[in-house]
């Protein structure tokens, strides 16, 4: 399938993976790009010498091209939107922030920029900046989150832009591929299910804890200090809830959470660690490899829209 996105990125299929913290590392970025997609090594809250190591170790993986996540409330973004110039790396996705401050530098090394955006003020504003393209990430996805729902967001932000959309957020299979598309969306951007794939050196635990999980079954943390994160309830989200309840900080808070990411990641603590995951993961029930999952996919959406609902 080619749209705007797959030609801009040199890709065969229009998925894109998450960068997800502790997660997309780079045998993982390394498979979802020999699949077909857009593999993303996640900066994460990792000091920049750490992201080139990734980085130079997916490239002995794969020949495809793949990217880098900056996560914009790292302590080390600057250091690794440096990073990526200088291994020369052609596509970045940025998360959790406004990106701006980075982009002449991108712009300049031939850069391809793709924000990431919760709203369409900041789709618009990343356009104006020279955004490529922008992920239009909604409320359903794992990890740090936005208010807008995918449905209501992909449609609102492609109406607002005339750079190409992915959507994110609420996607686990080919209906939900289809359905971005019809809401506007060029490619999409898939998390949690490529949490459940083989190739994701991701604690067997944490995987299955999200196998396992109902539709209910994700909480929203950090609410109350703005800064919401999606995760599988546990000890850990119960705990935290009550807590912001009872009116504590963000300072007498972050005790619970400082490493609990990879603490259920990499030690499999899926009771006191951070499982992020999305809305989806009552609708994963297997592991793959990342060609199954695209594969699986990409084969449903076309079904789909092969019905005559899009073409
Ligand atoms: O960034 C994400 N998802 C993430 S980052 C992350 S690491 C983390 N861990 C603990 C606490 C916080 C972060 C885990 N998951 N997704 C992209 C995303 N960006 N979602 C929402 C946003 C966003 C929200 C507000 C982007 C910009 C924004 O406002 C910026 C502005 O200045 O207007």
């Amino acid at each position: 399938m080619e749209t705007r996105v797959t030609k801009l990125l040199g890709i065969s299929c229009p998925i894109i993976q998450g960068g997800m913290a502790w997660v997309a590392e780079h045998h993982l970025a390394a498979a979802v790009s020999e699949a077909g997609g857009l593999g993303l090594i996640g900066g994460a809250n990792a000091p920049g010498e750490v992201v080139r190591q990734e980085i130079r170790k997916a490239k002995q993986l794969t020949d495809k091209p793949f990217g880098v996540n900056v996560m914009l409330m790292s302590p080390y973004a600057e250091e690794v939107a440096k990073v990526v110039v200088e291994e020369g790396i052609s596509v970045v996705t940025t998360g959790a922030g406004n990106p701006e401050r980075y982009m002449d530098a991108w712009k300049r090394a031939g850069i391809k920029v793709i924000p990431v955006v919760a709203s369409v003020a900041l789709a618009r504003r990343m356009e104006k900046y020279g955004a490529d393209a922008v992920v239009a990430e909604g409320y359903e996805s794992g990890g740090h989150i936005g208010e807008q729902t995918t449905m209501t967001l992909v449609p609102q932000v492609a109406d607002a832009v005339s750079i190409p959309v992915i959507a994110a957020g609420g996607i686990g299979d080919g209906r939900g591929v289809a359905a971005s598309f019809m809401l506007g969306a060029e490619a999409v951007q898939i998390g949690t299910r490529f949490v459940v794939s083989k190739e994701a050196v991701v604690h067997e635990n944490y995987k299955q804890r999200i196998i396992k999980a109902k539709d209910i079954d994700s909480a929203v943390t950090g609410r109350s200090h703005g800064h919401p994160v999606r995760c599988l309830r546990n000890k850990m989200t119960r705990e935290y809830v009550k807590l912001e309840q009872e009116g504590k900080t963000f300072e007498e808070l972050e005790y619970l959470t400082l490493g609990a990411l990879r603490k259920a990641v990499q030690e499999g603590d899926v009771d006191l660690g951070t499982v992020m995951a999305g809305q989806v993961a009552g609708m994963i029930t297997k592991e793959q490899t990342c060609k199954e999952i695209i594969g699986e996919m990409m084969d449903q959406a076309f079904e789909l829209m092969g019905r005559g609902m899009l073409r």
